[in-house]
């Protein structure tokens, strides 16, 4: 863990590579957005996972820079393929956003200045915050947030259903959509109760009239049953649609539809 601590920290960037993964609209099955998801690819351990360094990232700060870095590539690679694919013109792209990223005062600023530098319009740019995220600083969370909204940026609330204060906040937030994490999505075949709690937390998100995703759709009874819940207008992400991929595969995609 130290050892990758200073490799992360001596590193220069160019051994971080974003990975897309399409997120589908339930309706149609046509590809609606992109979650950038960050891979490190490391010169003597090879690809890297997330969930080994980002934590550490978090810890030392330069979740950071690495998080500017991300949000800037991924927002003109969107561009780029906007203007190179015009049937991806409407697509969007979601970037996940660290608490440390949220507790900078300069967040908002941030996002703007690349939205301009990018050309992208800002409803093009999803932001994804877990629920623990927004409570290390409620207040000053509800304020970018609030300000976020009003540019046009759009808010999503990540792995929801998780966090120990969904049902508190959930009034008080601002936000476009939530993401139902993939634990309830995987239970509905594994827990007797698991369909009925995902049709409760369904329910819960259409009373407060948020989008929503359902991710870690794994199977085609999975992805039927979240069709007849949700299809006029729920997206959905997951293994059995796309799995994260590269610049690359993402074009050879755009290029067949
Ligand atoms: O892509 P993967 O399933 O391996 O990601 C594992 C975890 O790392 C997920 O919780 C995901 O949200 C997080 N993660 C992936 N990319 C980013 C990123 O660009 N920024 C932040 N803050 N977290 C990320
Ligand atoms: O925490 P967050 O939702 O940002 O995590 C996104 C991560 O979830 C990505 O790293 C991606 O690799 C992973 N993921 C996406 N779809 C699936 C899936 O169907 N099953 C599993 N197990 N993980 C998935
Ligand atoms: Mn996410
Ligand atoms: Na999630």
């Amino acid at each position: 863990a130290v050892a990758i601590s200073q490799d992360i920290q001596n590193q220069p960037h160019q051994e971080f590579l974003i990975y897309y993964q399409p997120i589908l609209a339930l309706s149609n099955m046509q590809i609606v957005g992109l979650e950038a998801l960050i891979r490190w690819q490391h010169p003597e351990r090879g690809l890297i996972s997330p969930t080994q360094f980002i934590p550490l990232a978090e810890e030392t700060g330069l979740i950071v820079p690495i998080g500017d870095w991300i949000m800037r590539n991924a927002c003109l690679q969107l561009k780029s393929w906007h203007q190179k694919f015009p049937k991806a013109k409407d697509i969007t792209i979601s970037v996940n956003l660290s608490p440390k990223q949220l507790a900078q005062k300069d967040v908002l600023e941030k996002c703007l200045n690349i939205l301009q530098q990018t050309q992208l319009s800002p409803e093009h740019l999803k932001i994804e915050l877990t629920e623990s995220s927004i409570m290390e600083n409620p207040n000053s969370a509800l304020t970018i947030l609030n300000q976020m909204r009003q540019v046009g940026i759009k808010i999503y609330i990540d792995d929801f259903g998780t966090g120990y204060s969904s049902l508190a906040y959930l009034h008080k937030f601002p936000f476009d959509g939530l993401k139902i994490d993939r634990s309830f999505v995987n239970n509905i075949h594994t827990n007797t109760n698991g369909m009925g709690i995902l049709q409760a937390i369904i329910a819960l998100a259409k009373s407060v009239k948020a989008h929503i995703v359902a991710e870690g759709i794994e199977s085609l009874a999975q992805l039927n049953y979240l069709q007849d819940l949700l299809s006029e207008d729920g997206d959905g992400q997951g293994f059995f649609l796309f799995r994260p991929l590269d610049v690359k595969a993402i074009e050879a995609i755009f290029q067949s539809i």
